[in-house]
Parts: structure tokens; sequence; C-alpha cells
């Protein structure tokens, strides 16, 4: 436990050092999580593509292996920087500040950091960020906020993607929006298709007023 203890303590001193470099520079930095899978490249690749004409936006990607994810986003023409945490199951303070010294975002611009797809450990390490998006998806049924409730009550908005596949599977979106909303009373929700394009203005009215708030 102590251990345990010692590691968030020194974290939280780095994530505090990043938040103000990042204030600094008036910088948006959002912790993008989710389980493996559930769209976080696919929207981070649509957002580039539709907003990223009027707005700065950079990447930095957290897998435990390969550079498939920064490859993905490089093919938008938005700078990335790829972060392998090898056995890691997270991002930490400490790799984000090595990913934001190479990647150099500029002032007033979005940094998207994509986290490693899990719904346990990345939620228990502060990297400095603004403000946490949870990505679920239509296919992983509706209980996910009651059985992960550190990532749902740590989040500041929650976001349901796959939407085009509610037809063909059993997700009560309703109940899913209401457990999240149990563990968590202040969660702000969207719904989207990150492939079909559904509900994309919602997430772009959320991200124009984040970045309100920094500048
Ligand atoms: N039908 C449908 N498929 C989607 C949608 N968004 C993403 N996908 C698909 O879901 C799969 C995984 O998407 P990714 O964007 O790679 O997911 P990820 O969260 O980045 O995955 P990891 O980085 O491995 O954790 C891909 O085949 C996407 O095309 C969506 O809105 N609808
Ligand atoms: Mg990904």
């Amino acid at each position: 436990v102590s251990f345990e203890e010692d590691v968030l303590a020194k974290n939280a001193l780095l994530a505090e050092r990043n938040r103000g470099w990042f204030a600094g520079r008036r910088i948006l930095a959002l912790n993008l999580m989710s389980s493996p899978g559930s769209g976080k490249t696919t929207l981070l690749e649509r957002t580039i593509r539709d907003i990223g004409q009027d707005v700065a936006v950079s990447v930095i990607e957290g897998d435990q292996e390969t550079l498939l994810d920064a490859e993905r986003i490089r093919a938008t023409q938005c700078r990335v920087v790829q972060i392998n945490t090898g056995s890691g199951c997270h991002l930490d303070a400490e790799m984000l500040a090595a990913g934001v010294r190479s990647l150099d975002p500029p002032p007033e611009s979005v940094l998207m950091i994509e986290n490693v797809g899990n719904l346990v450990c990345p939620s228990l390490f502060d990297l400095g960020e603004r403000a946490r998006v949870v990505i679920m998806s239509v296919t992983e049924g509706a209980d996910k906020p009651l059985k992960y409730p550190h990532m749902f009550r740590s989040a500041d908005l929650m976001i349901v993607n796959k939407t085009d596949l509610l037809p063909y599977v059993d997700f009560d979106v309703e109940r899913c929006v209401e457990l999240a909303r149990r563990v968590n009373p202040e969660i702000e929700v969207l719904q989207l298709s990150a492939t079909r394009g559904d509900g994309l203005d919602g997430w772009y009215d959320w991200l124009r007023a984040q970045q309100r708030q920094t500048v």
C-alpha cells in the first residue's frame, strides 16, 4: 500500500507541473480513456479532419506496443508522438512530460492524450489534463459505470460511441447514463457515432466550450 501511495504522490507532483506548463501556454489538454477498441483513435481522426483547420490539435498516443495509432493520426497531417508503456497499463505524468517535450505543442492549442485502452489503471494517474473524457461503446454493456466506478467518477464527460450499432445490440443507453450519473452526478454525456458522424456537433461544441475556459 505504501509503495502505491509513494507512486501516486510522486505522480501528483509531476501532474501539477504539467498542469502549470499547460496553463502558462493556455493549452487545452484532454485525457481520453476507454476500454480497447471503443473508438478513441477513430474519434481523434475524425475530429482532426473536421476541425483541424480551425483549431491547432496535436496528439500524444499511449499504447503498450506499436506505432499503429500514431501512424493513423500522422496520416491526417497532425503532429503526434507515440509513447509505448511496455508492460505498463497506463500513461503517467512523467511519461506525458517526456511526450510533451518532444511534441512541443504551440500556445492556445488543443492537446489530445489517448491513454492506454483499459478502464482501470488510467483513472488513477493524473496527467495534468484539464478534463477527462471516458468513451464507452454500445457493444460493451450498459453496466460498465458501476463495474469501473473510479473511471466514471473521475471523468468530466462520458461519450457513448458507436450509436450506429444500437439497432443490432442489446444496449440500454438510458440505463448506462443513469448508472454513470449514480457514480458521478456531475458527469456530462454525449452520444455519437465517430464513423457515421451522428452527434459530432455536440462534441465540437463541448471542445470549444473547454477551449474558451482555457484561453
Ligand atoms: N460501427 C462503428 N464502429 C466504430 C465506431 N468508432 C470506431 N469504430 C470501430 O471500432 C474499432 C476500434 O476503433 P479504434 O478507434 O481503433 O479504437 P481505440 O479506442 O482507439 O482502440 P485502442 O487504441 O486499441 O484502445 C475500429 O474498427 C473502428 O472502425 C463507430 O462509431 N461505429
Ligand atoms: Mg487507439
